[in-house]
């Protein structure tokens, strides 16, 4: 590790954020000091409590978060925050919109927020997002609050990478059955039903709450808030189910589990990401797995028998592993 990381990483643990938006940089970037500077970190990281907020576009995620950090500030909380936009913060108007809405808090010391652009428009969240998240985490945030658009991978993302997920509906998101459909239900934590000045309100909750009567019993029963966030109207309700859930999660054990899947899947997402990088080299470069892969291209080995073969063979394997 050069000086200059170690520096980096012992301003961030101190908290400094000027440093930890050079790391996060530098995970975005997949700079080849990353595993270092996990590694140096992985001491500091697990006390932070993370929320994650997902849900149709529109349903006022951004508003919650904006007002849940206030909340958090008001009791000396140190809050980080990701946004994750299917579009580029560089061309995406969310995320300016983003930016306009959560003013207050871009000139707080307490808070740090980034926002992060998805891969391949998927709205899924990034494969850097769990470590960015250990970032805010190593440097002193106390609550980690994740916005993402709920479609399609998103949501097992979220899953593995939070501890309570807030789903976000409004009046106009839908009915019941597609919420269901969606599935949203099998993520959530908590609903939130936001725009409850909305006409329609009071028979969406009502049909979100006969919904969950339909499931089993379990450790939690997924509460639904009721909030009008632009008006800061349900917050601290909502703030209030949030810490039962935790406490649930501790009780049952549930949150150690999670962190123990996290891990794992963390340490899957690893492995796979080092494979293929090795991969594309072994290909790149004049070998064993290259002439091999030749074949695949003219058609000579279809690609699911080649990559079963490859997996058998023991010299192609110790080219591919050896980049
Ligand atoms: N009427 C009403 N509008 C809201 C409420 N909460 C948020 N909004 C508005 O809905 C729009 C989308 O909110 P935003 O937080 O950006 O949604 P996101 O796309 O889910 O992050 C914004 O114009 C908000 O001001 C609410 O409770 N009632
Ligand atoms: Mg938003």
């Amino acid at each position: 590790m050069t000086p200059e990381t170690m520096k980096l990483v012992e301003e961030l643990l101190k908290g400094e954020s000027v440093s930890l938006s050079r790391a996060i940089s530098l995970v975005e970037n997949e700079s080849s000091q990353v595993p270092e500077i996990m590694k140096r970190i992985a001491p500091h990281v697990g006390k932070a409590y993370c929320i994650g907020v997902t849900g149709p576009p529109g349903t006022g995620k951004s508003t919650l978060v904006d007002k849940l950090t206030a909340l958090l500030r008001k009791q000396g909380s140190k809050v980080g925050i990701i946004a994750v936009d299917p579009t580029s913060p560089f061309t995406g108007g969310a995320v300016l919109g983003d930016r306009i809405r959560m003013q207050q808090h871009y000139l707080d010391d307490g808070v740090f927020i980034r926002s992060m652009a998805t891969r391949g428009g998927t709205g899924g969240l990034p494969q850097t997002a769990s470590a960015v998240i250990k970032l805010l985490d190593a440097a002193g945030k106390d609550v980690i609050l994740v916005e993402t658009v709920g479609v399609g991978q998103s949501e097992v993302d979220i899953m593995q990478k939070t501890d309570t997920v807030l789903v976000t509906l409004c009046p106009e998101s839908g009915d019941a059955i597609q919420t269901m459909k969606a599935g949203l239900l099998e993520i959530a934590d908590i609903f939130v039903v936001n725009k409850a000045d909305h006409p329609g309100a009071d028979s969406f909750v009502r049909d979100i709450q006969a919904m969950l009567h339909l499931r089993e019993p379990s450790w939690w029963n997924i509460p639904v808030v009721v909030t009008e966030a632009v008006n800061d109207v349900g917050i601290e309700e909502l703030y209030e189910q949030i810490k039962l859930h935790r406490q649930a999660l501790c009780e049952t054990d549930q949150l150690s589990q999670r962190r123990q899947l996290q891990r794992k899947f963390d340490f899957i997402r690893t492995v796979e990401q080092k494979l293929t990088h090795k991969l594309l080299k072994a290909i790149e470069k004049d070998g064993q797995l290259s002439s091999y892969i030749d074949r695949i291209e003219r058609g000579e080995v279809d690609p699911y028998s080649a990559a079963d073969e490859i997996l058998r063979s023991r010299k192609l394997l110790t080219d591919w592993l050896s980049q």
